[in-house]
């Protein structure tokens, strides 16, 4: 852990660099993979499952079967918590629907907006040693509200062809419509180009590795959406003498157990706070079951000082943390203040592993100082606004003129002539009439 103490603003962004990951050589594997799945389809996802995963599958499409084997496997506590968590879940992004919006902009001229959803969504949940089924929620939750036709879920077999069963359960529930046993780049590539079992979809969602993410980032080259670049985890605590120490340091190392390459940060107005987190992070690290993973992400960890509120503040808004959590006694200040952060927690009974599980708000963030331009996900990524308009004789007649002009001006005649045949009919109407 390194302790900084009252940096002086010019130094900031050195401080809050991430660390950069290299992304050349990965690119040329996934344009490598991508090629051939786009001409062998299925036979090179096979291949590649053979390669990376270690291990041979002959459907990929995962069974009513294997579903129903799952279901029985998962333990009625942990069925009773999904489905709290995804009550909220839902209800949080239930509320998020907007109605249709309708303006006549000028007399005879009326303007609507209305949402539609992406008709085919494509889920990635990652393999490795945390099954994440809480982000099968996350993602197939929002794209059921939205009404996305089809949603299709991708997830790496363990070396015995098999799926967490959790995460079999909770996409079953969550209403998603075909599960395949695929990761890594071969996921993203037949999301991207379809394959005889794995169709194509329009968007696709998720985290993943360094592999999954720059495929992710190749796939929109070929007109596939992303929900947003992605890169590790990240938690900034902000703390000061109203803080509980040892809830702090629980925290950080919630997010410091997500990877070595996890990113947490520590800014307090109070000295005497540096020391004991420290402690209380020595004192519970001991005990975690991924002590090894944490303790590497705790190793690049920052607890800074600073003098006034309002300067943690800046530094916060300068590193746009994916989560934010606030303790302060002056927490208006810092909810009026705060522009760039996935998420805000605020106060001492509010983890981040509420948000990351069961609260109601979605925990796929912007990482990497993305937060400055990019929202988490919601209910909106999985659907696009399109707008409508109908213009009367009278608002033709409103705006006409307008047109005409702008397009003489543009030097776009043909634009201008749309505007002019029609205002001369209706001359001709009112001659006739
Ligand atoms: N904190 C992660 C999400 C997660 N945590 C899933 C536990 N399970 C997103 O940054
Ligand atoms: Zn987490």
């Amino acid at each position: 852990m390194k302790k900084i103490y009252n940096p002086k603003p010019e130094n900031w962004a050195e401080i809050l660099k991430r660390p950069t990951q290299t992304v050349a050589d990965i690119e040329a594997t996934v344009n490598e993979i991508f090629s051939e799945i786009k001409s062998k389809g299925d036979l090179a996802v096979k291949k590649y499952t053979q390669l990376f995963d270690g291990i041979s599958i002959e459907n990929l499409l995962v069974s009513k079967e294997e579903i129903d084997i799952a279901e029985k496997q998962v333990s009625t506590e942990l069925k009773d918590a999904i489905n709290l968590a995804k009550t909220n879940i839902e209800k949080f992004h239930s509320a998020q629907k907007t109605e249709r919006i309708t303006i006549e902009t000028t007399e005879g001229v009326v303007c609507w907006q209305e949402k539609r959803p992406i008709q085919k969504v494509g889920l990635y949940i990652p393999g490795g040693s945390a099954p994440l089924f809480s982000t099968v929620l996350m993602l197939a939750v929002p794209a059921n509200i939205a009404d996305c036709n089809e949603i299709i879920l991708c997830t790496p077999p363990d070396k015995e062809g098999k799926i967490n069963p959790a995460i079999l359960y909770t996409a079953n529930l969550c209403g998603v419509t075909k599960i395949f046993k695929i990761g890594g780049i071969q996921a993203i590539g037949a999301m991207t180009f379809g394959t005889e079992t794995i169709p194509s979809v329009y968007k696709i969602f998720g985290p993943g590795n360094q592999f999954v993410t720059v495929a992710k980032q190749i796939a929109t080259k070929y007109g596939v959406a992303i929900d947003m670049p992605a890169g590790p985890s990240e938690l900034l605590v902000f703390a000061d003498e109203t803080a509980n120490a040892s809830f702090v340091a629980s925290d950080l190392l919630s997010q410091a157990e997500h990877g070595a390459d996890s990113q947490v940060i520590l800014v307090t107005t109070l000295e005497k706070l540096l020391n004991s987190v420290e402690k209380e992070i020595q004192k519970q690290l001991g005990v975690l079951p991924r002590k090894t993973i944490a303790e590497k992400a705790i190793e690049n960890s920052k607890l800074i000082l600073v003098k006034t509120n309002s300067e943690a503040i800046n530094l916060i808004n300068e590193y746009a943390p994916e989560h934010l959590i606030m303790v302060s006694k002056d927490e208006d200040f810092f909810l009026k203040n705060i522009q760039n952060a996935g998420s805000v927690f605020i106060g001492n009974f509010t983890p981040e592993s509420a948000g990351d599980y069961a609260s109601g708000t979605n925990h796929t963030l912007p990482t990497n100082g993305y937060a400055k331009q990019y929202s988490g996900v919601n209910l909106d990524s999985f659907m696009k606004s399109m707008t409508f308009q109908k213009i009367s004789e009278k608002g033709i007649q409103n705006i006409g003129k307008a047109i005409e002009i702008m397009a003489e001006n543009e030097g776009l005649q043909a634009h201008k002539n749309a505007v002019t045949l029609r205002l001369e009919s209706l001359k001709q109407c009112q001659v006739e009439r």
